[in-house]
């Protein structure tokens, strides 16, 4: 089987023969396999065993015959080397032990060093840059996300504690906002010379922000993130959770591709955001629950507006649920290539 480059194609607005799709959280718990090793190693076991870890991420790719894998990892990981004591528990998400919220808490942080820190992240990716016959996507999460769990001290619903410091301590957030930044601008660039192909930046909490404090509090940061990483020889994907109100502010990143949520239709986001961008998205992943029907009824719709224009890949809006059913995914998956393929040719 030849490398199937459809993904990266997609992503830098070349011609394509099908859409290419992967699934946000296209490894995890509705799969019973993942399931099984869940029962024997816990999430962040999986990610230090290189073998058992690129196993994980190549499984959904067997599966579901999607066009990327993605690292199988948390946006925690890397936090761990940084001095963030941390657990994910199950059914909740990542709780630190203590959360940071003064100066002295940010200032002990220490950069990252992903070569000594995390070989076992730059290993599994080797390993995969050698068996994938799809892109491997790597991923960071995006500074305000990993600001909200390291000020929080866990999954929030308000961030009450995140705008507390922003709006008290500016000096404070700002150097946390760098430190984040340095950390991601080193990993991302380690995880795409071990292999990979393209990397997604996770601000799946961004949307919290209404556009004049993104402006303030969180633009300048992502603007040197991309400024930086101008150079970095893989596309890059940003992606936000509920934040349609932000993607004219988003114009002018130099970035290759930008993640929608399902809440904002990808004309619209096309024109909030302008049209220099690939576009990624939609599904609400809550339709991967509905009669076939329907399911298929809104693929088609989102493939439509997102053939409209070149550079289109499908996704999910956010990560798959637990409750859905593999077989659903599988049928979706094909759908997609062949009634894209169909598009495409016409
Ligand atoms: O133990 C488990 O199986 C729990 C579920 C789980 C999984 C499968 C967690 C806990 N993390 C992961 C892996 C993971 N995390 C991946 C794997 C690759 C894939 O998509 O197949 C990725 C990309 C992430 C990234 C991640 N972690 C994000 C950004 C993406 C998103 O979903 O918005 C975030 C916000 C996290 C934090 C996190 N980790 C886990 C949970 C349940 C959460 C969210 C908690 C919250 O609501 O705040």
């Amino acid at each position: 089987m030849t490398f199937n480059d459809t993904f990266l194609k997609a992503c830098l607005k070349q011609e394509v023969d099908h859409t290419p799709v992967w699934y946000m959280r296209q490894a995890g718990r509705y799969q019973s396999e993942y399931r099984e090793i869940r029962k024997k190693y816990s999430l962040l076991e999986i990610c230090k065993i290189p073998e058992l870890c690129a196993e994980v991420t190549i499984l959904p790719v067997q599966q579901l015959g999607v066009d990327a894998a993605i690292l199988f990892s948390d946006i925690m990981v890397p936090l761990g080397p940084m001095g963030v004591k941390y657990d994910i528990i199950e059914n909740r998400g990542p709780v630190l032990e203590t959360p940071y919220r003064t100066a002295e808490d940010i200032a002990s942080l220490r950069a990252l060093e992903p070569e000594e820190d995390l070989p076992y992240v730059l290993e599994t990716i080797k390993i995969l840059a050698r068996e994938l016959k799809v892109p491997l996507i790597g991923f960071t999460g995006a500074p305000f996300t990993l600001a909200s769990y390291i000020v929080e001290g866990g999954p929030s619903r308000n961030y009450i504690r995140t705008k507390q410091l922003m709006y008290s301590h500016p000096e404070v957030w700002t150097s946390l906002m760098d430190k984040l930044a340095d950390m991601i601008i080193t990993y991302l660039r380690a995880q795409v010379d071990a292999g990979a192909k393209a990397v997604q930046i996770f601000d799946s909490w961004v949307g919290a922000l209404s556009a004049q404090d993104y402006t303030k509090y969180v633009y300048p940061t992502m603007q040197r993130i991309f400024t930086e990483l101008k150079d970095l020889p893989a596309p890059k994907i940003y992606f936000g959770v509920a934040s349609g109100e932000l993607l004219p502010l988003w114009s002018e990143y130099d970035t290759e591709v930008i993640g929608l949520d399902w809440r904002v239709t990808i004309p619209e986001g096309r024109k909030r955001v302008g049209e220099k961008f690939a576009i990624q998205g939609n599904l609400d992943p809550g339709t991967l629950l509905a009669p076939w029907p329907v399911l298929e009824e809104k693929a088609k719709q989102i493939i439509d507006q997102g053939l409209e224009k070149p550079g289109f890949v499908f996704n999910l809006g956010h990560g798959i649920f637990p409750e859905v059913p593999g077989d659903m995914l599988r049928r979706l998956t094909e759908f997609i290539h062949e009634y894209s393929a169909s598009v495409i040719k016409n």
